[in-house]
């Protein structure tokens, strides 16, 4: 390999020896190309830690200078929590390292990042914002300048985009934010500012785009602008990180309500509680247990296990009569004996000893792993007794698994802002330019998309299903609409379409064709109505050879098609008839779970995602990989995109093990009692077929 690059020493830690490794790689002149080193410590360290190493360079390189990649920084208790990486975003952006995040957990989620099927948490969209951040860094002094688990931050300015962007967190109450030099020639005399939240949704808890916090116009004072948190804005949260876009004000419109009318939280281990078994369990993760999972107010409530008869009671006020959104942070893990037969542990929530749902707790791969299970509840103004209990109300049914739970996340929806507002202006550009010169545009301003150039929106779906996607422009031009990858539509003028988009994330791009679009913003609705999915159940499919239908207690009709794939060459599958009443493309919506784990290593626990070769009408195969949903009956959604007919069509689901890279040798050969690579599809409950768009 004469062109590779060569990283080393790739120490656990900075070691004192990696100046003997710099001064013997010097004189033999055999210097890496990238110095890499571990930095499994805390987010101050990273700072004296580079500083140190740039001290020995000088030493021993005279004015040398290598990249310096820190290969693993992180642990359990920062991972997935916004408030935690942006100290470390902030250390790494400020000593000019690169670095990436420690694998501790499961495989493909992007360090823990990525959940479910096509999902984020608050880390994936704490690092989409990090990842939107352009032009130069400007300095940036925290209250306590390199003291870990305190108030730090990154922060640019764009001038060409005439952008200026901070992201901070990792302190909770009152904190003033003062940006300084706040160039009047850029920016002019009022400022436009964008606050957002991006809350901790649990490590594996699926979670929306950012909240807005504030839209607003701000005067400049004597070149400083000052945000204070917990006085004219709320308290800071410990676990969330923020973000405040500064960009000139003069012709800015506020179109983009606060996400809450009000929210609160209440720990699972202040709630009373009768019955039992009753644990309160911790302290969990915290700075000097960084191993150990970040959990919310440091402890949880365990004992929701089969045979228990635990009640929690969260005494809560709230200001208004309204629907309140309930997220019940829990976990249990899918191969604890009492969760293995069931799967997502059962528990009944009531108001005031009534209206009672039953809930269904989530899963994971290791105790303490959070994520959330979402319900609603109906409250009037004032005092209610939220509970949580193992046996509902008439006594007949109770809880079957074992389940811990961490706190209850109780808010009130915003009815304004029931559109979701992207402005183009913050998109990801590029060749694009911005505008704020254009009177009544909604934000501050417009995106300019000449031919070839784009922006790209990063759009959130609470489920796979229709969203009503509108386009303001101001003309001048014509663009493509893409999403997903898939092309929609093109656009010049005000355009409204109603489209599938997957539950997650999705990228919707709007590229150039001719002339130069001014793209105003890109708003989103959750609709239903328009474009009609139609299901079909597996079991009523065709299985051929070893693929069969087992029941499932979670499954649409109580039952799934398994073992779809197998050895090479097997004829295991799953085939479904489905009627298209047009030509078209059409989003596929397959209901699956996946059960496929490998015995847990020294430390990763080891599940599997599985593929299915798809093929419509008999057609070269198109290829989805379905992440693992921790138990073969808890069931999720994912979407791919096909080409149906009009008419009688047949979409056929198959799989094999893939080969090793050399393209013609199985892993399973080389290591016949560790599975490494999954031979199945997934389990298949059901699919949707709806056309994409209208
Ligand atoms: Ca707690
Ligand atoms: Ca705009």
């Amino acid at each position: 390999m004469p062109k590779a690059r060569i990283a080393g020493p790739n120490s656990s830690a900075l070691y004192g020896k990696v100046q003997d490794f710099l001064r013997h790689t010097h004189d033999a002149g055999t210097l890496p190309e990238v110095v890499t080193w571990h930095e499994l410590s805390d987010p101050a360290s990273i700072r004296t830690n580079v500083a140190r190493y740039r001290e020995w360079e000088r030493a021993i390189l005279g004015g040398k200078q290598l990249p310096i990649n820190l290969n693993e920084y992180a642990h359990n208790y920062h991972t997935s929590v916004p408030g935690q990486m942006i100290q470390w975003a902030s250390a790494i952006e400020e000593s000019k390292v690169d670095a990436d995040i420690a694998y501790w957990n499961i495989d493909g989620n992007l360090s823990d990042s990525a959940v479910q099927a096509n999902r984020g948490n608050g880390q994936w969209w704490l690092l989409n914002a990090y990842g939107q951040m352009t032009g130069d860094t400007v300095k940036v002094t925290p209250p306590r300048p390199g003291v870990s688990y305190t108030l730090q931050g990154v922060a640019t300015l764009d001038k060409p985009k005439a952008q200026a962007r901070a992201l901070f967190g990792g302190t909770s109450g009152k904190a003033g934010i003062r940006f300084d030099n706040v160039d009047a020639k850029l920016f002019g005399p009022t400022v436009h500012v964008l606050i957002q939240e991006i809350p901790w949704t649990g490590q594996i808890g699926d979670s929306p785009q950012p909240d807005v916090v504030a839209e607003l116009d701000l005067r400049v004072k004597n070149g400083s602008l000052t945000f204070g948190f917990g006085q004219a804005l709320p308290r800071l949260k410990e676990s969330s990180a923020y973000q405040i876009i500064l960009t000139p004000g003069r012709n800015a419109t506020s179109s983009a309500a606060p996400s809450k009318l009000w929210q609160a939280a209440y720990e699972a281990e202040d709630a009373a509680h009768t019955g039992g078994p009753w644990r309160r369990e911790g302290p969990q993760g915290s700075p000097s247990n960084v191993g150990q999972y970040y959990t919310s107010g440091g402890h949880n409530v365990g004992g929701f296990h089969t045979g228990s008869d635990l009640a929690l009671d969260f005494k809560v006020s709230v200001p208004k009569n309204g629907t309140y959104d309930l997220s019940v942070f829990a976990n249990s893990l899918n191969t604890a004996d009492a969760v293995k037969e069931q799967g997502p542990t059962n528990v009944f929530l009531r108001v005031d000893g009534k209206a009672e749902q039953e809930l269904r707790l989530p899963l994971s791969y290791r105790w303490l792993a959070w994520d959330h299970t979402d319900a609603q509840v109906r409250l009037t103004k004032g005092e209610h007794t939220l509970t949580l209990a193992a046996k509902s109300l008439d006594g007949a049914r109770a809880t079957k698994g074992d389940a811990l739970v961490d706190k209850i996340d109780l808010s009130l929806a915003n009815p304004a802002a029931a559109e979701t507002i992207y402005e183009a202006e913050y998109a990801t550009l590029k060749g694009a330019s911005t505008d704020y010169t254009r009177k009544k545009v909604s934000g501050p301003g417009h995106t300019e998309i000449g031919k070839n150039q784009s922006a790209t929106f990063w759009v959130y779906s609470p489920d796979d299903g229709e969203s009503t996607l509108t386009l303001d422009t101001l003309g001048g031009g014509r663009a493509w609409l893409d999403v997903n990858g898939h092309r929609l539509t093109d656009v010049t003028a005000h355009t409204k379409i109603k489209t599938v988009l997957s539950g997650g994330v999705n990228q919707i791009t709007v590229t150039g064709q001719s002339g130069k679009l001014r793209l105003d913003r890109l708003s989103v609705t959750d609709t239903d109505g328009a474009l009609k999915p139609t299901w079909y159940e597996a079991e009523s499919a065709r299985v051929t050879g070893n693929a069969k239908i087992t029941g499932y207690p979670l499954a649409g009709g109580g039952k799934a098609v398994t073992d779809i794939g197998g050895g090479p060459g097997n004829a295991n599958t799953l085939t479904f008839d489905v009627t298209a009443p047009q030509h078209g493309t059409y989003a596929l919506t397959v209901r699956y779970s996946n059960p496929e784990q490998s015995p847990a290593s020294h430390y990763n626990p080891d599940p599997l995602a599985r593929h299915a070769e798809i093929s419509i009408n008999g057609a070269q195969p198109q290829r989805a990989w379905f992440p693992h949903s921790f138990h073969a009956g808890n069931f999720w959604e994912l979407t791919i995109p096909v080409q149906l007919k009009r008419g009688a069509n047949t979409i056929a689901f198959a799989s094999h093990e893939l080969p090793s890279f050399d393209g013609d040798s199985y892993i399973s050969d080389a290591f016949p009692d560790i599975l490494l690579r999954s031979a199945y599809a997934p389990i298949v409950d059901k699919i949707a077929v709806t056309l994409i768009a209208k």
